[in-house]
Protein backbone atom coordinates (compact mmCIF):
# COMPACT_ATOMS: atom_id res chain seq x y z
CA UNK A 1 0.00 0.00 0.00
CA UNK A 2 1.16 3.80 -0.99
CA UNK A 3 0.52 6.70 1.22
CA UNK A 4 -1.64 9.46 -0.76
CA UNK A 5 -2.24 12.94 0.35
CA UNK A 6 -5.56 12.45 1.25
CA UNK A 7 -4.09 9.98 3.47
CA UNK A 8 -2.12 12.92 4.91
CA UNK A 9 -4.62 14.88 4.76
CA UNK A 10 -6.83 12.53 7.24
CA UNK A 11 -4.08 11.29 9.55
CA UNK A 12 -5.89 13.57 12.55
CA UNK A 13 -8.86 11.16 11.73
CA UNK A 14 -7.99 7.66 11.59
CA UNK A 15 -6.52 5.85 14.01
CA UNK A 16 -4.78 3.01 11.86
CA UNK A 17 -1.75 4.67 10.64
CA UNK A 18 0.08 8.10 11.94
CA UNK A 19 1.95 9.25 8.87
CA UNK A 20 3.54 12.79 9.66
CA UNK A 21 4.97 14.58 12.47
CA UNK A 22 2.68 16.12 14.48
CA UNK A 23 -0.08 13.15 14.08
CA UNK A 24 -1.76 15.36 11.00
CA UNK A 25 -0.88 18.63 9.70
CA UNK A 26 -2.52 20.86 12.23
CA UNK A 27 -0.16 19.39 14.76
CA UNK A 28 -2.24 18.81 17.21
CA UNK A 29 -1.16 15.79 18.82
CA UNK A 30 -4.48 14.41 19.06
CA UNK A 31 -6.12 10.58 18.58
CA UNK A 32 -9.79 9.67 18.31
CA UNK A 33 -8.93 6.25 19.63
CA UNK A 34 -10.35 5.76 23.29
CA UNK A 35 -9.94 1.98 24.29
CA UNK A 36 -7.12 3.23 26.60
CA UNK A 37 -8.95 5.40 28.96
CA UNK A 38 -9.22 7.25 32.33
CA UNK A 39 -10.42 4.05 33.42
CA UNK A 40 -8.60 0.90 32.71
CA UNK A 41 -5.14 2.65 31.72
CA UNK A 42 -3.62 1.24 35.13
CA UNK A 43 -3.66 -2.10 33.50
CA UNK A 44 -1.08 -0.80 30.17
CA UNK A 45 1.66 -3.32 29.82
CA UNK A 46 4.45 -3.56 27.47
CA UNK A 47 3.87 -4.99 24.20
CA UNK A 48 7.28 -5.32 23.18
CA UNK A 49 10.22 -2.86 22.98
CA UNK A 50 13.22 -3.20 20.53
CA UNK A 51 16.91 -1.64 20.87
CA UNK A 52 18.31 -0.01 18.45
CA UNK A 53 21.28 -1.40 19.15
CA UNK A 54 25.46 -0.79 18.57
CA UNK A 55 27.62 2.12 20.44
CA UNK A 56 25.42 5.18 18.81
CA UNK A 57 23.07 5.85 20.98
CA UNK A 58 22.72 9.70 22.82
CA UNK A 59 19.21 11.69 22.33
CA UNK A 60 16.42 9.68 20.84
CA UNK A 61 14.00 12.41 20.05
CA UNK A 62 11.77 10.51 17.12
CA UNK A 63 8.32 10.69 16.98
CA UNK A 64 7.24 7.34 14.79
CA UNK A 65 5.40 7.27 12.09
CA UNK A 66 2.89 3.74 11.50
CA UNK A 67 1.86 2.72 8.21
CA UNK A 68 0.23 -0.36 7.10
CA UNK A 69 1.54 -2.51 10.40
CA UNK A 70 4.99 -0.86 9.86
CA UNK A 71 6.60 1.51 12.51
CA UNK A 72 9.48 3.95 10.78
CA UNK A 73 11.48 5.43 13.65
CA UNK A 74 14.69 7.25 13.24
CA UNK A 75 17.20 7.51 15.70
CA UNK A 76 20.75 9.25 17.14
CA UNK A 77 23.79 9.64 14.19
CA UNK A 78 21.17 9.61 11.33
CA UNK A 79 19.32 6.35 11.62
CA UNK A 80 16.02 4.71 10.07
CA UNK A 81 14.45 1.69 11.73
CA UNK A 82 10.97 0.05 9.86
CA UNK A 83 9.62 -2.53 12.47
CA UNK A 84 6.94 -4.71 12.53
CA UNK A 85 4.54 -3.28 14.56
CA UNK A 86 3.11 -6.28 15.80
CA UNK A 87 5.74 -8.25 16.73
CA UNK A 88 8.74 -5.22 17.55
CA UNK A 89 11.02 -7.72 14.90
CA UNK A 90 13.60 -5.74 12.99
CA UNK A 91 12.07 -5.36 8.73
CA UNK A 92 15.02 -2.99 7.25
CA UNK A 93 17.35 -0.08 8.98
CA UNK A 94 19.65 2.22 7.22
CA UNK A 95 22.54 4.28 8.65
CA UNK A 96 23.37 7.49 7.22
CA UNK A 97 27.62 7.44 6.49
CA UNK A 98 28.44 10.93 8.74
CA UNK A 99 31.71 12.80 7.75
CA UNK A 100 33.42 13.58 10.92
CA UNK A 101 32.85 17.28 10.99
CA UNK A 102 29.15 17.41 11.70
CA UNK A 103 28.51 20.54 13.88
CA UNK A 104 25.00 19.68 15.93
CA UNK A 105 24.61 22.49 18.25
CA UNK A 106 22.68 20.12 20.82
CA UNK A 107 22.78 16.18 20.42
CA UNK A 108 23.14 14.52 17.12
CA UNK A 109 19.47 13.75 17.10
CA UNK A 110 16.62 13.17 14.76
CA UNK A 111 13.31 14.26 15.34
CA UNK A 112 11.55 11.85 12.80
CA UNK A 113 10.73 10.71 8.88
CA UNK A 114 7.73 11.81 6.77
CA UNK A 115 5.95 9.40 4.44
CA UNK A 116 4.88 9.87 1.29
CA UNK A 117 4.00 7.18 -1.75
CA UNK A 118 6.21 4.18 -1.30
CA UNK A 119 8.75 6.35 0.04
CA UNK A 120 10.04 7.50 3.61
CA UNK A 121 12.24 10.93 3.89
CA UNK A 122 14.71 12.35 6.65
CA UNK A 123 17.08 14.75 7.09
CA UNK A 124 20.94 14.06 8.03
CA UNK A 125 23.47 15.86 10.35
CA UNK A 126 25.29 16.74 7.28
CA UNK A 127 22.89 18.55 6.06
CA UNK A 128 20.99 16.04 3.14
CA UNK A 129 17.71 14.68 3.09
CA UNK A 130 17.73 11.24 2.37
CA UNK A 131 14.64 9.51 0.34
CA UNK A 132 14.41 5.60 1.25
CA UNK A 133 12.01 2.55 -0.29
CA UNK A 134 9.87 1.97 2.82
CA UNK A 135 9.51 -1.82 2.16
CA UNK A 136 13.14 -2.34 1.30
CA UNK A 137 15.33 0.80 3.16
CA UNK A 138 16.96 0.81 -0.38
CA UNK A 139 18.23 4.67 -1.04
CA UNK A 140 16.09 5.75 -4.00
CA UNK A 141 17.56 9.74 -4.15
CA UNK A 142 19.84 11.75 -1.93
CA UNK A 143 20.01 15.62 -2.07
CA UNK A 144 22.84 17.54 -0.21
CA UNK A 145 21.25 21.12 0.91
CA UNK A 146 23.84 22.75 2.33
CA UNK A 147 27.45 23.48 3.51
CA UNK A 148 27.86 21.21 7.01
CA UNK A 149 31.13 22.72 7.29
CA UNK A 150 29.59 26.04 7.49
CA UNK A 151 27.21 24.20 10.68
CA UNK A 152 24.05 23.56 8.49
CA UNK A 153 22.73 20.64 10.33
CA UNK A 154 19.07 18.43 9.80
CA UNK A 155 17.44 17.87 12.76
CA UNK A 156 13.48 18.18 11.97
CA UNK A 157 11.05 15.74 10.62
CA UNK A 158 10.33 16.91 6.88
CA UNK A 159 6.72 17.30 6.17
CA UNK A 160 4.03 16.43 3.31
CA UNK A 161 1.91 19.04 2.15
CA UNK A 162 -0.43 19.49 -1.01
CA UNK A 163 0.05 23.39 -2.66
CA UNK A 164 -3.76 23.55 -3.49
CA UNK A 165 -3.48 25.77 -6.00
CA UNK A 166 -1.07 23.69 -8.79
CA UNK A 167 -2.27 20.04 -7.02
CA UNK A 168 1.34 19.66 -6.72
CA UNK A 169 2.56 17.72 -3.30
CA UNK A 170 5.68 18.50 -1.72
CA UNK A 171 8.38 17.58 0.43
CA UNK A 172 8.81 20.92 3.05
CA UNK A 173 11.92 21.04 5.37
CA UNK A 174 14.18 23.60 6.53
CA UNK A 175 18.09 23.21 8.75
CA UNK A 176 19.77 23.88 12.21
CA UNK A 177 22.69 26.21 12.31
CA UNK A 178 21.69 29.53 13.69
CA UNK A 179 24.57 28.52 16.22
CA UNK A 180 27.08 28.87 13.92
CA UNK A 181 25.89 32.33 11.89
CA UNK A 182 24.15 30.18 8.93
CA UNK A 183 21.41 32.11 6.99
CA UNK A 184 17.96 29.98 8.14
CA UNK A 185 16.45 28.45 4.58
CA UNK A 186 12.77 26.48 4.35
CA UNK A 187 12.67 24.10 1.27
CA UNK A 188 10.15 22.26 -0.96
CA UNK A 189 11.04 19.31 -2.67
CA UNK A 190 9.72 16.91 -5.50
CA UNK A 191 9.19 13.89 -3.28
CA UNK A 192 9.72 12.00 -6.33
CA UNK A 193 13.24 13.32 -7.08
CA UNK A 194 14.17 15.34 -4.48
CA UNK A 195 14.72 18.57 -6.78
CA UNK A 196 14.48 21.76 -5.04
CA UNK A 197 10.74 23.81 -5.84
CA UNK A 198 11.34 26.60 -4.13
CA UNK A 199 13.59 28.04 -1.11
CA UNK A 200 12.85 30.61 1.34
CA UNK A 201 15.38 32.52 3.68
CA UNK A 202 14.28 34.04 6.84
CA UNK A 203 16.49 36.62 6.77
CA UNK A 204 15.34 40.11 6.20
CA UNK A 205 17.10 41.04 2.15
CA UNK A 206 18.21 37.37 1.40
CA UNK A 207 16.82 36.20 -1.91
CA UNK A 208 14.91 33.12 -2.52
CA UNK A 209 14.73 30.65 -4.95
CA UNK A 210 11.97 29.10 -7.33
CA UNK A 211 12.62 26.87 -10.11
CA UNK A 212 16.33 26.95 -9.92
CA UNK A 213 16.22 31.14 -10.34
CA UNK A 214 16.59 33.80 -7.83
CA UNK A 215 12.95 35.10 -6.75
CA UNK A 216 12.37 37.71 -4.59
CA UNK A 217 14.31 39.25 -1.94
CA UNK A 218 12.31 38.00 2.01
CA UNK A 219 10.99 41.75 2.95
CA UNK A 220 12.58 44.57 1.84
CA UNK A 221 15.56 44.15 -0.22
CA UNK A 222 17.31 46.85 2.26
CA UNK A 223 16.90 44.74 4.77
CA UNK A 224 16.05 47.99 7.42
CA UNK A 225 15.55 45.56 10.81
CA UNK A 226 19.34 44.83 9.95
CA UNK A 227 22.15 47.54 10.62
CA UNK A 228 23.92 49.28 7.62
CA UNK A 229 27.84 49.52 7.95
CA UNK A 230 29.42 51.48 4.76
CA UNK A 231 32.70 49.92 5.57
CA UNK A 232 31.48 46.46 4.81
CA UNK A 233 31.47 45.38 1.22
CA UNK A 234 27.41 44.21 1.73
CA UNK A 235 26.41 47.73 3.14
CA UNK A 236 25.16 45.65 5.98
CA UNK A 237 26.93 45.11 9.48
CA UNK A 238 28.45 41.68 9.64
CA UNK A 239 25.02 39.94 11.51
CA UNK A 240 23.20 40.07 8.38
CA UNK A 241 25.33 37.68 6.42
CA UNK A 242 25.09 35.35 9.05
CA UNK A 243 21.76 36.24 10.59
CA UNK A 244 20.09 32.81 11.37
CA UNK A 245 16.51 32.32 11.53
CA UNK A 246 17.08 28.57 10.76
CA UNK A 247 13.10 26.61 10.81
CA UNK A 248 14.65 23.37 12.11
CA UNK A 249 11.20 22.30 13.62
CA UNK A 250 9.14 21.07 11.18
CA UNK A 251 6.20 22.82 9.45
CA UNK A 252 1.95 22.43 9.92
CA UNK A 253 -0.09 22.99 6.89
CA UNK A 254 -3.36 24.65 6.54
CA UNK A 255 -4.99 23.17 3.30
CA UNK A 256 -7.89 25.67 3.58
CA UNK A 257 -5.78 28.66 3.24
CA UNK A 258 -3.17 27.13 1.42
CA UNK A 259 -0.46 28.02 3.85
CA UNK A 260 2.33 26.63 5.18
CA UNK A 261 3.16 27.87 8.90
CA UNK A 262 6.42 27.09 10.43
CA UNK A 263 8.64 28.87 13.24
CA UNK A 264 11.95 30.89 12.61
CA UNK A 265 15.05 30.25 14.32
CA UNK A 266 16.58 32.90 16.52
CA UNK A 267 19.02 35.77 15.11
CA UNK A 268 22.52 35.55 14.77
CA UNK A 269 24.82 35.66 16.68
CA UNK A 270 22.66 36.08 19.95
CA UNK A 271 24.45 39.02 21.03
CA UNK A 272 21.59 41.78 19.86
CA UNK A 273 24.08 44.43 19.69
CA UNK A 274 26.22 43.03 16.80
CA UNK A 275 22.42 43.34 15.14
CA UNK A 276 22.09 46.75 16.56
CA UNK A 277 23.65 50.05 14.84
CA UNK A 278 26.69 51.02 17.09
CA UNK A 279 24.99 53.35 19.71
CA UNK A 280 21.35 52.59 18.52
CA UNK A 281 18.65 50.79 20.33
CA UNK A 282 17.73 47.47 19.82
CA UNK A 283 13.87 48.56 19.23
CA UNK A 284 14.64 50.01 15.93
CA UNK A 285 16.65 46.68 14.75
CA UNK A 286 14.16 44.13 14.90
CA UNK A 287 16.18 41.37 13.03
CA UNK A 288 13.34 40.02 10.63
CA UNK A 289 12.61 37.32 9.90
CA UNK A 290 13.96 35.72 12.84
CA UNK A 291 12.29 34.05 16.48
CA UNK A 292 8.52 34.45 15.07
CA UNK A 293 6.34 32.20 13.15
CA UNK A 294 5.86 32.33 9.36
CA UNK A 295 3.27 31.97 6.28
CA UNK A 296 4.50 31.02 3.60
CA UNK A 297 2.93 30.35 -0.28
CA UNK A 298 3.44 26.71 -1.10
CA UNK A 299 2.92 27.77 -4.58
CA UNK A 300 6.13 30.15 -4.85
CA UNK A 301 7.82 30.50 -1.26
CA UNK A 302 6.70 33.83 -0.99
CA UNK A 303 6.39 34.77 2.64
CA UNK A 304 2.00 35.53 3.00
CA UNK A 305 2.45 36.94 6.90
CA UNK A 306 5.17 37.01 9.75
CA UNK A 307 4.47 37.51 13.28
CA UNK A 308 7.58 37.88 15.70
CA UNK A 309 7.72 36.58 19.38
CA UNK A 310 10.97 38.05 20.05
CA UNK A 311 12.25 41.18 18.11
CA UNK A 312 15.76 41.70 18.23
CA UNK A 313 15.96 38.64 19.99
CA UNK A 314 19.11 39.28 22.43
CA UNK A 315 18.32 35.94 24.02
CA UNK A 316 18.36 32.92 21.91
CA UNK A 317 14.43 32.07 22.46
CA UNK A 318 13.98 31.16 18.92
CA UNK A 319 10.72 31.17 17.44
CA UNK A 320 11.01 27.47 16.23
CA UNK A 321 8.42 25.72 18.60
CA UNK A 322 6.08 24.01 16.77
CA UNK A 323 2.70 25.96 15.45
CA UNK A 324 -0.42 24.12 16.48
CA UNK A 325 -3.64 24.90 14.32
CA UNK A 326 -6.79 24.94 15.97
CA UNK A 327 -10.10 26.93 16.12
CA UNK A 328 -9.84 29.90 18.71
CA UNK A 329 -12.65 31.08 20.69
CA UNK A 330 -12.49 34.33 21.64
CA UNK A 331 -13.43 35.90 24.79
CA UNK A 332 -16.47 37.00 23.19
CA UNK A 333 -17.44 34.05 21.55
CA UNK A 334 -15.74 34.24 18.13
CA UNK A 335 -14.02 31.78 16.39
CA UNK A 336 -10.98 32.36 14.78
CA UNK A 337 -8.58 30.24 12.73
CA UNK A 338 -5.66 30.52 14.41
CA UNK A 339 -2.38 28.90 15.57
CA UNK A 340 -1.24 28.08 18.81
CA UNK A 341 2.37 28.63 20.17
CA UNK A 342 4.23 28.26 23.06
CA UNK A 343 7.55 30.15 22.85
CA UNK A 344 10.53 29.76 24.44
CA UNK A 345 10.44 33.08 25.49
CA UNK A 346 7.73 31.91 28.15
CA UNK A 347 4.74 33.46 26.54
CA UNK A 348 1.55 31.41 24.83
CA UNK A 349 0.77 33.45 21.43
CA UNK A 350 -2.86 32.35 20.14
CA UNK A 351 -2.20 34.43 16.34
CA UNK A 352 -4.89 34.44 13.55
CA UNK A 353 -3.64 31.93 10.68
CA UNK A 354 -4.68 33.83 8.00
CA UNK A 355 -2.97 37.52 8.79
CA UNK A 356 -0.64 36.64 11.13
CA UNK A 357 -2.28 39.13 13.25
CA UNK A 358 -2.00 38.18 17.36
CA UNK A 359 -5.23 37.32 19.28
CA UNK A 360 -3.73 36.88 22.73
CA UNK A 361 -0.60 36.44 25.15
CA UNK A 362 0.06 35.67 28.50
CA UNK A 363 2.59 33.67 30.27
CA UNK A 364 2.61 29.47 30.88
CA UNK A 365 5.46 29.79 33.22
CA UNK A 366 6.24 31.81 36.00
CA UNK A 367 8.84 34.72 36.66
CA UNK A 368 9.57 35.60 33.49
CA UNK A 369 11.92 38.60 33.40
CA UNK A 370 12.71 39.48 30.32
CA UNK A 371 9.21 41.25 29.67
CA UNK A 372 6.21 42.04 31.70
CA UNK A 373 3.65 41.15 29.05
CA UNK A 374 2.59 40.96 25.45
CA UNK A 375 1.39 44.12 24.43
CA UNK A 376 -1.73 43.06 22.27
CA UNK A 377 -3.06 46.00 20.17
CA UNK A 378 1.01 46.35 18.78
CA UNK A 379 1.53 43.02 19.38
CA UNK A 380 4.87 43.53 20.53
CA UNK A 381 6.46 42.67 24.14
CA UNK A 382 7.03 45.52 26.82
CA UNK A 383 10.47 44.37 27.68
CA UNK A 384 11.23 44.81 31.38
CA UNK A 385 15.26 47.55 31.90
CA UNK A 386 18.25 45.66 32.09
CA UNK A 387 17.30 42.15 30.79
CA UNK A 388 19.24 42.41 27.23
CA UNK A 389 22.97 41.49 28.35
CA UNK A 390 25.14 44.92 28.42
CA UNK A 391 28.28 45.30 26.06
CA UNK A 392 31.56 45.13 28.00
CA UNK A 393 33.10 47.87 29.67
CA UNK A 394 36.06 49.38 28.19
CA UNK A 395 38.50 46.81 28.75
CA UNK A 396 36.63 44.48 29.61
CA UNK A 397 36.00 41.07 27.69
CA UNK A 398 32.83 40.32 29.17
CA UNK A 399 29.80 42.47 29.52
CA UNK A 400 28.03 42.68 33.55
CA UNK A 401 26.04 39.47 33.93
CA UNK A 402 22.46 39.70 34.17
CA UNK A 403 19.85 37.04 35.50
CA UNK A 404 17.30 36.37 33.07
CA UNK A 405 14.19 34.19 33.14
CA UNK A 406 13.24 31.68 30.64
CA UNK A 407 17.22 31.03 30.26
CA UNK A 408 17.77 30.31 26.87
CA UNK A 409 16.64 26.65 26.60
CA UNK A 410 13.10 27.96 27.46
CA UNK A 411 9.86 28.00 29.21
CA UNK A 412 9.39 25.41 26.57
CA UNK A 413 11.89 24.15 23.73
CA UNK A 414 11.01 21.64 20.73
CA UNK A 415 9.41 19.32 22.69
CA UNK A 416 5.92 19.30 21.39
CA UNK A 417 2.39 20.17 22.95
CA UNK A 418 -0.91 18.46 22.53
CA UNK A 419 -4.38 19.86 21.87
CA UNK A 420 -7.40 18.54 23.07
CA UNK A 421 -10.44 18.84 21.24
CA UNK A 422 -12.63 17.40 24.20
CA UNK A 423 -11.23 19.47 26.84
CA UNK A 424 -10.17 22.39 24.91
CA UNK A 425 -7.02 22.56 26.88
CA UNK A 426 -3.03 22.87 25.61
CA UNK A 427 -0.89 20.63 27.49
CA UNK A 428 2.08 22.17 27.91
CA UNK A 429 5.42 20.58 28.69
CA UNK A 430 7.47 23.42 30.34
CA UNK A 431 10.21 24.03 32.39
CA UNK A 432 11.19 26.00 34.83
CA UNK A 433 14.81 27.47 35.52
CA UNK A 434 16.78 31.08 35.00
CA UNK A 435 20.43 31.66 33.67
CA UNK A 436 23.30 34.39 34.07
CA UNK A 437 23.78 35.96 30.89
CA UNK A 438 26.54 37.90 29.64
CA UNK A 439 28.08 39.42 26.46
CA UNK A 440 31.38 38.73 24.87
CA UNK A 441 33.45 39.73 21.61
CA UNK A 442 31.66 38.27 18.89
CA UNK A 443 32.95 37.95 14.74
CA UNK A 444 32.43 35.69 12.20
CA UNK A 445 34.29 32.65 11.60
CA UNK A 446 33.24 29.64 9.44
CA UNK A 447 32.28 26.44 11.77
CA UNK A 448 32.77 28.33 14.81
CA UNK A 449 30.40 29.34 16.89
CA UNK A 450 28.66 32.56 16.35
CA UNK A 451 27.10 33.49 19.75
CA UNK A 452 28.98 36.64 21.54
CA UNK A 453 27.20 35.85 24.65
CA UNK A 454 27.68 33.39 27.44
CA UNK A 455 25.78 31.53 29.91
CA UNK A 456 25.11 29.74 32.52
CA UNK A 457 21.83 27.74 33.29
CA UNK A 458 20.04 27.52 37.18
CA UNK A 459 17.68 26.33 38.88
CA UNK A 460 14.50 27.99 39.56
CA UNK A 461 12.69 26.16 42.00
CA UNK A 462 14.17 23.36 44.58
CA UNK A 463 11.28 21.16 43.93
CA UNK A 464 10.94 20.81 40.07
CA UNK A 465 11.90 21.96 37.00
CA UNK A 466 9.64 20.17 34.21
CA UNK A 467 6.44 21.48 34.84
CA UNK A 468 3.10 19.97 32.61
CA UNK A 469 0.21 22.65 32.15
CA UNK A 470 -2.77 22.39 30.90
CA UNK A 471 -3.48 25.79 29.67
CA UNK A 472 -6.61 27.14 28.52
CA UNK A 473 -6.21 29.78 25.37
CA UNK A 474 -8.97 31.90 25.93
CA UNK A 475 -8.38 32.74 29.95
CA UNK A 476 -4.71 32.10 29.86
CA UNK A 477 -5.50 30.17 33.15
CA UNK A 478 -3.52 26.95 34.33
CA UNK A 479 -6.43 24.29 34.69
CA UNK A 480 -3.64 22.22 36.40
CA UNK A 481 -0.05 21.38 36.80
CA UNK A 482 1.69 18.26 37.50
CA UNK A 483 5.43 18.86 38.57
CA UNK A 484 8.73 16.60 37.60
CA UNK A 485 12.51 16.71 39.19
CA UNK A 486 14.15 16.59 35.85
CA UNK A 487 13.32 18.91 32.59
CA UNK A 488 10.52 18.12 30.75
CA UNK A 489 12.05 17.21 27.25
CA UNK A 490 9.35 14.97 26.06
CA UNK A 491 6.31 15.41 23.69
CA UNK A 492 2.62 15.29 24.54
CA UNK A 493 0.00 13.24 23.24
CA UNK A 494 -3.92 13.72 23.63
CA UNK A 495 -6.45 11.15 23.49
CA UNK A 496 -10.04 10.70 23.47
CA UNK A 497 -9.76 8.26 26.17
CA UNK A 498 -9.27 11.44 28.43
CA UNK A 499 -5.71 10.37 28.61
CA UNK A 500 -2.27 12.65 28.23
CA UNK A 501 0.69 11.13 27.90
CA UNK A 502 4.19 11.86 28.44
CA UNK A 503 7.99 10.83 29.27
CA UNK A 504 9.97 12.17 31.54
CA UNK A 505 14.18 12.79 32.17
CA UNK A 506 14.56 9.80 34.92
CA UNK A 507 12.81 7.73 32.61
CA UNK A 508 8.77 6.84 33.39
CA UNK A 509 6.80 6.81 30.67
CA UNK A 510 2.91 8.44 32.02
CA UNK A 511 -0.84 9.19 31.77
CA UNK A 512 -2.52 11.62 33.07
CA UNK A 513 -6.07 12.02 33.36
CA UNK A 514 -6.50 15.43 30.46
CA UNK A 515 -9.22 16.62 33.03
CA UNK A 516 -7.67 17.10 36.35
CA UNK A 517 -3.90 16.16 35.84
CA UNK A 518 -3.74 13.33 38.25
CA UNK A 519 -1.24 11.04 37.53
CA UNK A 520 -2.85 7.39 36.13
CA UNK A 521 0.17 5.18 35.24
CA UNK A 522 3.75 5.20 34.76
CA UNK A 523 6.18 2.44 33.69
CA UNK A 524 10.20 2.68 34.09
CA UNK A 525 11.81 2.40 30.57
CA UNK A 526 15.44 2.53 31.42
CA UNK A 527 16.46 5.35 29.97
CA UNK A 528 15.37 9.34 29.90
CA UNK A 529 12.54 10.05 27.38
CA UNK A 530 12.24 13.03 25.37
CA UNK A 531 10.22 12.07 22.65
CA UNK A 532 6.84 12.74 21.57
CA UNK A 533 4.38 9.30 22.03
CA UNK A 534 2.12 8.38 19.39
CA UNK A 535 -0.69 5.73 19.48
CA UNK A 536 -2.41 3.86 16.87
CA UNK A 537 -4.92 1.07 16.16
CA UNK A 538 -4.46 -2.93 14.74
CA UNK A 539 -6.67 -5.70 15.14
CA UNK A 540 -9.13 -3.90 17.06
CA UNK A 541 -6.56 -2.99 20.11
CA UNK A 542 -5.31 0.47 20.88
CA UNK A 543 -1.04 0.48 21.12
CA UNK A 544 1.02 3.46 22.63
CA UNK A 545 4.38 3.88 21.12
CA UNK A 546 7.36 5.71 22.40
CA UNK A 547 11.05 6.11 21.93
CA UNK A 548 13.46 6.48 24.61
CA UNK A 549 17.00 7.37 25.07
CA UNK A 550 18.22 10.24 27.00
CA UNK A 551 20.36 13.47 25.64
CA UNK A 552 19.36 16.45 23.89
CA UNK A 553 20.32 20.19 24.86
CA UNK A 554 19.83 19.63 28.67
CA UNK A 555 22.77 17.66 29.70
CA UNK A 556 24.81 19.20 26.90
CA UNK A 557 24.76 22.81 27.98
CA UNK A 558 23.31 22.59 31.31
CA UNK A 559 24.83 23.95 34.15
CA UNK A 560 22.63 23.16 37.06
CA UNK A 561 21.21 20.92 34.67
CA UNK A 562 24.17 19.05 33.76
CA UNK A 563 24.69 17.94 37.60
CA UNK A 564 20.94 16.92 38.21
CA UNK A 565 20.63 14.77 34.65
CA UNK A 566 24.28 13.27 35.25
CA UNK A 567 22.56 10.04 36.80
CA UNK A 568 20.31 9.29 33.55
CA UNK A 569 21.51 6.28 31.90
CA UNK A 570 21.44 6.90 27.95
CA UNK A 571 19.87 4.30 25.81
CA UNK A 572 17.82 3.71 21.97
CA UNK A 573 14.77 2.09 22.25
CA UNK A 574 11.34 2.30 20.91
CA UNK A 575 9.02 0.66 23.38
CA UNK A 576 4.92 -0.48 22.62
CA UNK A 577 1.67 -0.68 25.19
CA UNK A 578 -1.49 -2.27 25.08
CA UNK A 579 -3.88 -3.35 27.67
CA UNK A 580 -3.10 -6.91 28.41
CA UNK A 581 -6.00 -9.81 28.07
CA UNK A 582 -7.55 -9.91 31.77
N1 LIG B 1 17.93 21.17 19.76
C1 LIG B 1 17.58 20.83 21.02
C2 LIG B 1 17.37 19.43 21.42
O1 LIG B 1 17.23 18.60 20.51
O2 LIG B 1 17.32 19.12 22.62
C3 LIG B 1 17.50 21.95 21.79
C4 LIG B 1 17.83 23.00 20.95
C5 LIG B 1 18.09 22.49 19.69
C6 LIG B 1 17.94 24.40 21.22
O3 LIG B 1 17.70 24.84 22.35
C7 LIG B 1 18.31 25.25 20.15
O4 LIG B 1 18.42 26.47 20.33
C8 LIG B 1 18.54 24.71 18.85
N2 LIG B 1 18.83 25.60 17.90
C9 LIG B 1 19.06 25.20 16.64
C10 LIG B 1 19.34 26.27 15.66
O5 LIG B 1 19.03 27.40 15.99
O6 LIG B 1 19.83 25.97 14.56
C11 LIG B 1 19.00 23.85 16.28
C12 LIG B 1 18.69 22.88 17.25
C13 LIG B 1 18.63 21.48 16.75
O7 LIG B 1 18.71 21.31 15.51
O8 LIG B 1 18.55 20.50 17.47
C14 LIG B 1 18.44 23.32 18.59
Amino acid sequence: KTVSWEDIANDHLTTRDVLQYGMGTSAQRYSPLAQVNTENVFKLTPAWSYSFGDEKQRGQESQAIVHDGVIYVTGSYSRVFAIDAKTGKRLWNYTHRLPDDIRPCCDVVNRGAAIYGDKIFFGTLDAAVVALNKDTGKVVWKKKFADHGAGYTMTGAPTIVKDQKTGKVLLIHGSSGDEFGVVGQLFARDPDTGEEVWMRPFVEGHMGRLNGKESTPTGDVKAPSWPDDPNHPTGKKEAWSHGGGAPWQSASFDPQTNTIIVGAGNPAPWNGWARTADGGDPKDYDSLYTSGQVGVDPSTGEVKWFYQHTPNDAWDFSGNNELVLFDYKDKNGKTVKATAHADRNGFFYVVDRTSGKLQNAFPFVDNITWASHIDLKTGRPVENENQRPPLPEPGEKHGKSVEVSPPFLGGKNWNPMAYSQDTGLFYVPANHWKEDYWTEEVSYKKGSAYLGQGFRIKRMYDDHVGILRAMNPTTGKVAWEHKEKLPLWAGVLATKGGLVFTGTGDGFFKAFDAKTGKELWKFNVGTGIIAPPITWEMDGEQYIGVTAGYGGAVPLWGGDMAVLTKPVAQGGSFWVFKLPEW
